[in-house]
Parts: C-alpha cells; structure tokens; sequence
C-alpha cells in the first residue's frame, strides 16, 4: 500500500524527513545548543540542505525523568522561533508539543503540524488541532514521560499500541479531524522496555492496518544506547540502521537528530526499493 502525504500543499510519495529542533536548554543530545534564535536558524538551514522536509520544534524535553516545562516557558521557546523560520525559509515545520495553548500559538505563528506525544489527550488538545485544519501526527505512550521507564508492561505490545492509535484516530476524526490528516506513531521509548521497542520495530509493519501514514522516532533513543552500552551522541549509525528498518516496515516519516545520513541511507534504501 503506498500512502501520498498530502501536507498543505505539499505531496510526498517518497520518505520524507522530519529534521530535530530542540530548543529545550535540557535536551539530551543538544542541550542548549539552540536556545537563541540565530544558532536555531543556522542549525535549520543546515538540516534542509541535508534534506529535511519537516523541521520539528519542540520546547518541552519528553525524555524520560524530564522535568515539567511550565506553558509560559514552552511559549517563549517555539513561538518565536517558529516565525523566524517561517519567515527566513520555505519550510514545513512542526510542533512538538502536548500542550492545547501552544498548539494553538504555534499553528497561529505558522506551524504546519502538530506533533503530539500524549496523542491530543490533553485539555482542549482535540479542538485546537481539529479547528487549526493542520495535519497532526498521535503518538503512543504508556504513562506520562516522568515515570513512564518505571515498569512499562504489554501482554502484546504491537497490538495494544495499535488498538490504542485505533481509538486515538476515532476520537480525532469524532472531534473533527479529517482522517486523512492523521499521521500515527508506535512512540519508540515511551513506555517501553527493550525489548517492546525491538518487537515494535520488527513488526511495525503490521501497523500498516491503519491505513494512515506511519511516523517512526528512533533516533538516538535508549532502545539503541542500552542495546549497545553507547551514549545518545555515539548512535548515530545505530539510528541510521533504525531508520532504513523502519523504512523497510512501511514507515513514512522519519524523525532524525542526523538528517544527512539519513537522507543518504534512505536514498539508498529507495533506490533499492525501486530496482525491484
Ligand atoms: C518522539 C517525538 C517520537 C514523535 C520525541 C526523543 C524524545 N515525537 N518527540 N515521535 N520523540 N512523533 O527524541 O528522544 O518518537 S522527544
């Protein structure tokens, strides 16, 4: 089944690249980096000339034990952002957030999609993103990102994940979001042991039922630093490996820290793909 991603006017039939922003000062892998509009700008055009579709701003760090990030801080660090890159290129952007106010703040400033990690099950989320018309991308997690790592437990962890997304998708198509606006994601690391993660990666074709494009992040997490004994900066190929994988599952949308070898990697991969 090939899926076209149709993102405003945008249409995607190829892999399509979502590059990471964080612009969080606590962000495991880029901690700070970002923080001030200039160095977020420069690390923007870096990642769409290495191929970036999507540049994924997110100012709440989901990462397991993070601390809570209150809706003004979360303010102050996309929406501002999200018009500089607006107005400086021709992008798509997306917001990663969870939170309805900056959901709404963020699509005002110009946000092409919302990223929600609690899958629109905040307050108000479900109305702000069916009256914001953007495309938006449900994610699975299993307890809320503080303690989730706490002890996640599955009898079958594909299936509940993809029974979760199922109801997720009724409920936003219910609220008013059109279905073909849904993009969904199994949520790599969100409480997950190990071995849920690989089991969701080898089978993540199964999630194909859906009918809807399917988003995979697995780029520099846990899954990949436990499996190696490796720091989240040193998984770089084990996240590359990660992507082309889910590629080959049917993934759609890959959320990457490294946009560069990605980009190579699935080039590759659908070269390959049409050499058949
Ligand atoms: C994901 C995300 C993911 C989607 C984060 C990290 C944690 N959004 N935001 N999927 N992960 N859709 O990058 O390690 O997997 S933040």
């Amino acid at each position: 089944m090939t899926i076209t991603l149709n993102i405003g006017p945008h249409q995607f039939k190829r892999p399509v690249i979502m590059g990471i922003l964080n612009v969080t000062p606590d962000s495991f892998s880029d901690g700070g980096s970002y923080v001030s509009h200039e160095q977020a700008l420069a690390r923007v055009e870096q990642m769409l000339k290495e191929g970036a579709d999507i540049i994924d701003v997110g100012g709440e760090s989901t990462r397991p034990g993070a601390a809570d990030v209150s809706l003004t801080e979360e303010l102050q660090r996309t929406v501002g952002v999200i018009k500089a890159i607006k107005q400086r290129f021709d992008c798509l952007v997306s917001i990663d957030t969870n939170k309805a106010q900056v959901m709404q703040q963020a699509v005002e400033a110009g946000a092409d999609i919302i990223n929600d990690v609690c899958a629109l099950t905040n307050p108000g989320a479900l109305e702000v993103a069916a009256d914001s018309g953007v495309p938006v991308c449900i994610m699975h997690m299993q307890g809320k990102p503080r303690s989730m790592q706490a002890n996640p437990q599955y009898d079958n962890v594909v299936s509940e994940v993809i029974t979760y997304l199922k109801q997720r998708v009724e409920s936003c198509v219910a609220a008013g979001i059109v279905e073909s606006n849904i993009i969904v994601d199994p949520g790599f690391g969100f409480g997950k042991t190990l071995d849920h993660n690989f089991q969701l990666l080898a089978q993540l074709n199964e999630f194909k039922q859906l009918g809807l494009p399917i988003l995979a992040g697995v780029s520099r997490k846990s899954m990949f630093g436990k499996l190696l004994g490796k720091s989240p900066d040193s998984l770089m190929a084990a996240s590359v490996a990660g992507a082309v994988l889910a590629a080959q599952q049917g993934a759609h949308i890959f959320r990457v820290h490294d946009v560069q070898e990605t980009a190579d990697a699935l080039n590759v991969y659908s070269k390959v793909q049409m050499s058949k």
